[in-house]
């Protein structure tokens, strides 16, 4: 039985003066990287994932004018650009395998990326005999939340470590914690 770490969105655009930055975010950046260091040698395989939007549409309705911070977003993760990129304070050496996700598409969860190659993260897990998945990244309440109830819903066991991670708001993100909970998930502070 292994266990595989994922890391969701942890990009420029998501961490304090993005363009959709959260509260905290380089700071989960920076403590990520401190996990890596510290607990690397646990994880059979660390998975990334990147939001990775077009350009030149509103990717399915997920873009607007003016955005409701729920369905709708400013502009954000728009592919190649620097708000796309990783945080600078991730240490990227640790990640095996990363998925892009979110290309003309209102995508969430890092199980509806793909690697360069097309594969998906489910098959990742399942060649790698990965039961055990534990969850860091942003945001709390909607990326986090959503690769965390693919995961269950998978039938992966998964661990979301809540301080490695950042929310856009204070509600959604305890309203996300107990969905998770509630579909069998467990949430653990690191
Ligand atoms: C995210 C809002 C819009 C996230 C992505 O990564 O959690 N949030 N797009």
């Amino acid at each position: 039985m292994a266990r595989a770490l994922l890391i969701v969105d942890v990009q420029n655009d998501f961490t304090e003066g993005g363009a959709l930055g959260t509260e905290g975010g380089a700071q989960v950046a920076r403590d990520i990287t401190t996990h890596l260091r510290e607990h690397a040698g646990e994880y059979s395989v660390v998975l990334a994932s990147r939001d990775w939007h077009d350009a030149d549409n509103d990717n399915g309705g997920h873009f607007a004018a003016e955005p409701d911070y729920v369905d709708t977003w400013p502009r954000h993760c728009i592919a190649g650009t620097p708000g796309a990129d990783f945080h600078p304070d991730l240490d990227t050496s640790f990640i095996d395998v990363e998925v892009r996700k979110g290309q003309g598409a209102p995508h969430y969860s890092a199980f509806q990326g793909v690697t360069d190659a097309g594969q998906n993260l489910i098959d990742v897990l399942a060649s790698r005999d990965v039961e055990d998945l534990d969850i860091v990244g942003i945001a709390t309440d909607h990326c986090v939340r959503a690769s965390a109830l693919d995961a269950l819903e998978a039938g992966v066991q998964v661990r979301v470590l809540d301080g490695l991670t950042s929310a856009v708001g204070k509600e959604s993100r305890a309203a996300a914690l107990a969905e998770i909970r509630a579909a069998g998930g467990e949430v653990v502070d690191r």
